[in-house]
Parts: structure tokens; C-alpha cells; sequence
């Protein structure tokens, strides 16, 4: 690595992330069936079919897992909570098997010096929760409240950080539009729903959570550079539109209490009746604000429908996703939030990271790439904080080779590599390097 951990401020927090359905084994501890597993299982949505039944065993193994994050001399522990682990119908009854597992990493965690940061939704919604409508329902910011009342009522007084949803756009757009996450709709109408419960269901924890006397709440947002194909004026419209749906939508309803006027133009009509008058809820103020950061998309004007934009192949090298490096985006990105929404509140980085065809040979794994892409990035991380942005930690993604949502178990995003077949962990050379970098 060609940093320190003395390149960065005092208190800066260097950690990793994961999250529940991706590592956990969602077959184990009683929990309930989820929309994933169920889109999953249906022809055509995910490599091979694979599924989160298993994953990385992390729920018996995580003592193992956690003793990786903290001998590589990690702060703090980024994971997730599972609604179906936790209430298997997604209200009502709480399965206490789920509820005990969460304890317990929780304290593993502070046991081996790692803060706990926690996020309630990674997206595997309980498959009750889903047949009502799910996202598209009104009624799961009241759902969600609850969850989070009977996570956060055990958990909450020993997270150092909690977020509610991890990447508002996953769980609306890339899921009811794209329909290329559970549940797979195509439906602007849905869509438009989801990207504004999504928000009301953040801004209903967070007075929960505030309710419960909590404190160092926050958002994650996944932010995507646009870049506009050529100098034109239709290709940088095409450009502006998709950065309002992909980030503004969300950054400006949960800081600024406004949605993109260029973005209302075509979603409006599609919105649920008086949503503006939910602002108050979705604005609940925040402490922190997450970045989840990777790539760029270029954009070019299309003909068809809605929103008449498509992404086009960019010409810088690509990770095993297929995914632009663009470091100056993450900069841009830190500035943009802090200048235009976040202001005074910390700015996290709570996901970056890379996937690469990883292989082990004799015991090792050389993902000279990885390090190369971290390094990058944390340039440009540094490069904010230089200009005098107040970025005050940095996660990657992930700590372990998972499940890849739609792409299965192809794509290894871990500092450390999982054989799936019989579980082994061997940490790469990025994850030695990462150390080492924290040991200076
Ligand atoms: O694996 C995902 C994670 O679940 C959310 N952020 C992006 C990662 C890589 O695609």
C-alpha cells in the first residue's frame, strides 16, 4: 500500500463491510423466507440460481471471521441485520434465535476492539413483507420502524454507528425499474413508489432510533459518477437526469428535502398522492453521511421511453464487474456532498472496493490489482480531505469473498478469499497489505 495510517487524521476510522444475506447462511438461526431467495429460485435472475442459503457460514463462523478484521488492525466492523432473521414474517413475532445472534456478534465485536456499525436493511426483505407489496407499500415505513425498534431496543446501546438502509437506489430503481434485483419489477409506477418509501422508511428509523435515545445515525448512499458521452448539449441532459435519479433523488430528499426538478419531470405523474408533505419525516436531521463509491457511467442519449438515456462502454480500464476505475469520481463526490448536502456532518466512505478473478496458488492470492484500486481510491479520499472535507473513515468492500447478489458467487469482491465448498479462508495479499499499511 502506499499509505499509512498516519497519512490520515487522528481519529480517522479505517474498517470493512459485509453484509447479512451476502455471508451470513440465511438457511440457519430460524429465519424466514426472503424476496431474494425467492427471485433466486426463478429462471433467468441470477447466475446458476445461487442463493444466500449458505454463503460464507459467517453465522458459525463469525468469531473467526472477526478475529481476521481485527489482527489486520481494523477500527471498526461494518455489517448488517437481517428483518427475516430477526422477524420471520416480517412483523409480529420475533425469532429470538436471530435476535441472540445479533447480540452476540455484537459483543464479539467489542470484544475484540471493533466498533460496531450497523445498518438495519441489506435488502433481503422478509417474503410475507413482499406479497403486501413491499417497497411499493406505504405501510413499510411503519414495518420498518418496528424492526428497527426491536433491533436497536437490544442492540442500540452498544453500536458505535447505525444507518437504516444500505443504497436507496439498490432498493428502488436497480430493483423496480431495472428489475434486475428482487423482485425483478419493471414498473415506473413501483418504481417511483419505492424510491419514496425507501426514504420515508430512513427518516421513520431514524426517529425511532432517535426515540430510543440513540445518536450517530446516518444514511449510506451508493453515488455513481456521470460522465456525459460527448460535448453535447442532449448527451450532458442525458447525464444530468441519470445522476438525478441515481444520487440526487436521494442525497437532496434526505438532506435538502427536495427532489431533482429534471427527474420530476417524468417520474411526477408516477408518485404516490401528496408526497411532499412527507418531507418532514424523510429530512429527520443526520449525523453522518456514507458514501458506498466504485465506478462511473458514461451516458449517452437513447430514443425508446423514459428517461431516453443509456449507459455506453467507457474507455478506462474495468474490474471482473465490468466497472470503470474512475478514483476522481469518489473526490468529486466527497466535495459535491459536502458542499451541497451533507455541510457540516462527517462523511463516511462505507463501501469501496473491487471484484477481481481472484485464484489461490500455493496458499496465496495475488490481487496486485486490488491493492492497486485501493490505493487509488484512497488517494482520492485524501485528496478531499486535503481540500478540507470532513471524511472521518473509510470502509471496504468486503471483507470476505460473498454472494454477488445477481452474479452469484463469481464475482470475488473479499480482502479475504472463501472456497465455497469448504469454507476456507485465506486472506490475499491486499489483505496483508491493508495491514501493514495499518500497523504504520
Ligand atoms: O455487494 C454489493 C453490496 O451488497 C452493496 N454495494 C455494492 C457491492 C458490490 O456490488
Amino acid at each position: 500500500m502506499q499509505f499509512s495510517r498516519s497519512d490520515f487524521p487522528e481519529e480517522f476510522l479505517f474498517g470493512v463491510a459485509t453484509s447479512s444475506y451476502q455471508i451470513e447462511g440465511h438457511k440457519f438461526g430460524g429465519a424466514g423466507e426472503t424476496h431474494w431467495d425467492t427471485f433466486a429460485r426463478t429462471p433467468g435472475n441470477v447466475v446458476r440460481n445461487e442463493d444466500g442459503a449458505v454463503a460464507c457460514d459467517h453465522y458459525h463462523r463469525y468469531t473467526e471471521d472477526l478475529d481476521l478484521v481485527q489482527a489486520a488492525g481494523f477500527d471498526a466492523y461494518r455489517f448488517s441485520t437481517s428483518w427475516a432473521r430477526v422477524m420471520p414474517e416480517g412483523r409480529g413475532q420475533v425469532n429470538q434465535e436471530g435476535l441472540d445472534y445479533y447480540d452476540r456478534l455484537t459483543d464479539a465485536m467489542l470484544e475484540r476492539g471493533l466498533k460496531p456499525c450497523a445498518t438495519l436493511y441489506h435488502w433481503e426483505l422478509p417474503s410475507a413483507l413482499a406479497d403486501l407489496g413491499g417497497w411499493t407499500n406505504r405501510d413499510i415505513a411503519l414495518w420498518f420502524g418496528d424492526f428497527t425498534e426491536v433491533v436497536m431496543g437490544r442492540l442500540g446501546d452498544r453500536m458505535h454507528s447505525v444507518a437504516p438502509i444500505n443504497e436507496p437506489w439498490c432498493v428502488s430503481w436497480l430493483s423496480h425499474f431495472l428489475g434486475q434485483h428482487a423482485p425483478g419489477k419493471r414498473d415506473i409506477r413501483a418504481t417511483a413508489r419505492a424510491m419514496h418509501h425507501v426514504l420515508l422508511a430512513h427518516g421513520t428509523a431514524i426517529q425511532t432510533m432517535r426515540g430510543l435515545g440513540m445518536s450517530n445515525l446516518g444514511c449510506v448512499f451508493n453515488c455513481e459518477w456521470a460522465t456525459p458521452t460527448d460535448d453535447t448539449d442532449a448527451a450532458r441532459e442525458a447525464a444530468d437526469l441519470y445522476d438525478a435519479y441515481y444520487n440526487r433523488f436521494f442525497l437532496g430528499g434526505a438532506f435538502n428535502k427536495a427532489y431533482p426538478e429534471n427527474l420530476m419531470r417524468g417520474l411526477g405523474p408516477h408518485m404516490p398522492k401528496d408526497w411532499q408533505e412527507d418531507f418532514g419525516v424523510i429530512g429527520e436531521k443526520l449525523d453522518w453521511c456514507g458514501i458506498n463509491y466504485y465506478t462511473r457511467s458514461v451516458i449517452a442519449p437513447a430514443g425508446g421511453g423514459w428517461p431516453h438515456l443509456k449507459s455506453v462502454e467507457g474507455s478506462l480500464p474495468k474490474t471482473q464487474m465490468d466497472w470503470e476505475v474512475y478514483p476522481q469520481g469518489l473526490t468529486d463526490f466527497i466535495m459535491r456532498a459536502w458542499r451541497e448536502y451533507s455541510c457540516d456532518v462527517p462523511i463516511y466512505i462505507t463501501e469501496n472496493g473491487m471484484a477481481n478473478a481472484d485464484v489461490i496458488i500455493n496458499d496465496e492470492v495475488n490481487d496486485s490489482a486490488r491493492t492497486r484500486y485501493l490505493n487509488q481510491h484512497l488517494a482520492a479520499v485524501k485528496a478531499a480531505i486535503d481540500q478540507g472535507a470532513p471524511v472521518k473513515g473509510y470502509f471496504a468492500w468486503s471483507l470476505l469473498d460473498n454472494y454477488e447478489w445477481s452474479l452469484g458467487y463469481e464475482k470475488r469482491f473479499g480482502l479475504v478469499h472463501v472456497d465455497f465448498e469448504t469454507q476456507v479462508r485465506t486472506p490475499k495479499d491486499s489483505y496483508h497489505r491493508f495491514a501493514a499499511a495499518l500497523s504504520r
